[in-house]
C-alpha cells in the first residue's frame, strides 16, 4: 500500500511553491532518479551478470575502473544526453566535461556526479552510492566551459545521493531541508519515506579510516584520541566507530542516526601532492549541502566547505562533516 508521495509528486508540489519556476529542475531530478533506478538494477545481479571486478583502464583520478563504474557512468551520461534538460555534465570518471547533443533540448543546469561511489564495495556486496550536484549554467551561455562549473558549493541548486543497500534510497535537497525516498520494488517509484531529516547536534559515533591515523595532522589525532578514550577520557562518554568506505553510505548513516564523518588531510596524501582524498565537486560539496540543510556542519577543518572557490573540476579537499557540535570541536582544535 503506497500512502505517501512519489519523488515526482513531491518535486512538482515543491516547484509549484516557487513563482516563475519552469519545472526544468524537476525534470533534471527526474532524469537523475531514472539513472539511479537503472544503476540499482545493474548492481542487483552482481556476479550473475558478470559485473564484479575491474577493467584494464584507469580513470582521470588514476584509479582502476570497476566494470560497474563504467556502466554507471554510461547510464548517467545516457539519460541526460537522451532527455536533454541540462547544458553540460561533469563526471568524476571523466577528464573533460560532457555536452549534450545538438538535437536534444538544451537546459539551463549543469549536472556534476560521482556515478558509483565506493565502487570497491561492489566485489564484497557492500553498499554503494551515486552522488550528484546541480548548478546553474551562467545566463546567456549556450556552450559552457569547465570554468563555468567552478562555482562554490553555496551556488548548488540541488544536491543528493542514491544509496544502494538492502533497499535503494534517494536523499536530496533543493535548499529547503532534506528528504529521503525509498525505491518501491513493486511500482518502481521513489516514495517519500523520510521527510525533513535532521542530524542531532551531538554524537557518539565517528567514521574515519583508522589505518591512516599515524599520517594525520595533530588536531585530528587529538579529536579521535579523545573519542577513543571514551568515558575515562576528556569527553566523558564512549564512542562507537563505523567505516563503510562509501561516502554515500557514511553520510546516509549520519542523516539517519547522527555522527561525524571525516577524511582528513594526511602525510600520504600530501606526499602525492593531493589536497585531500575526496573530490570537492563530486563528493564534498553535495554532501556538505545535504548535511548543512539537515542542521549539521561541514568543514575542511579550517574552512567551511561550501564557501570554497574550486580551482579545478577534479580538486580534492579534506572533509569533516556531520553533527554540528562535533564538527565545531574539530574546527576549534585546528584553530588552537
Ligand atoms: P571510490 O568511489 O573511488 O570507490 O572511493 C570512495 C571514496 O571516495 C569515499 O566514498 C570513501 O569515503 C573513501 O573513498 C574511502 O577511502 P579509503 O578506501 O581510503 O578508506
Amino acid at each position: 500500500m503506497i500512502d505517501s508521495k512519489t519523488l515526482t509528486q513531491f518535486n512538482i508540489e515543491e516547484q509549484q511553491k516557487i513563482s516563475g519556476a519552469t519545472g526544468e529542475l524537476t525534470l533534471v531530478i527526474s532524469d537523475i532518479a531514472t539513472a539511479c533506478k537503472a544503476i540499482s538494477n545493474g548492481l542487483k545481479n552482481g556476479a550473475l551478470a558478470d559485473m564484479l571486478g575491474s577493467l584494464d583502464n584507469e580513470n582521470v583520478q588514476g584509479e582502476t575502473q570497476k566494470k560497474m563504474d563504467v556502466l554507471s557512468n554510461d547510464i548517467m551520461l545516457h539519460v541526460h544526453r537522451h532527455f536533454g534538460h541540462v547544458a553540460a555534465m561533469a563526471s568524476e570518471e571523466m577528464e573533460e566535461i560532457v555536452y549534450i547533443p545538438d538535437n536534444v533540448k538544451y537546459g539551463k543546469y549543469l549536472v556534476v556526479f560521482d556515478p558509483l561511489d565506493g565502487s570497491s564495495n561492489m566485489d564484497v556486496n557492500a553498499p554503494l552510492g551515486t552522488i550528484f550536484s546541480v548548478l546553474r549554467a551562467p545566463a546567456g551561455i549556450t556552450s559552457p566551459t569547465t570554468q563555468d562549473f567552478l562555482q562554490p558549493g553555496t551556488q548548488q541548486v540541488c544536491a543528493g545521493y542514491a544509496v544502494y543497500g538492502p533497499s535503494t534510497m534517494m536523499v536530496l535537497t533543493t535548499g529547503n531541508g532534506v528528504n529521503g525516498f525509498t525505491l518501491s520494488q513493486d511500482i518502481g517509484e521513489f516514495i517519500l519515506t523520510h521527510p525533513q531529516i535532521r542530524i542531532p547536534e551531538d554524537a557518539e559515533e565517528f567514521a574515519v579510516n583508522m589505518s591512516n591515523q599515524r599520517f594525520w595532522e595533530a588536531p585530528v589525532k587529538r579529536y579521535i584520541d579523545e573519542c577513543v578514550q571514551g568515558k575515562d577520557g576528556p569527553r566523558g562518554k564512549d564512542f562507537n566507530m563505523r567505516w563503510v568506505a562509501c561516502m554515500a553510505a557514511e553520510v546516509h548513516r549520519i542523516l539517519m542516526r547522527g555522527g561525524i564523518f571525516m577524511y582528513p588531510m594526511d602525510e600520504k596524501l600530501k606526499a602525492k601532492g593531493l589536497g585531500g582524498k575526496l573530490r570537492l565537486m563530486y563528493e564534498a560539496n553535495p554532501m556538505s549541502m545535504l548535511v548543512e540543510q539537515a542542521g549539521g556542519a561541514s568543514t575542511t577543518g579550517r574552512e567551511r566547505i561550501l564557501d570554497l572557490q574550486p580551482d579545478d573540476i577534479h580538486q580534492r579537499v579534506p572533509v569533516v562533516l556531520g553533527a554540528k557540535n562535533e564538527v565545531e570541536r574539530v574546527t576549534r582544535y585546528h584553530q588552537e
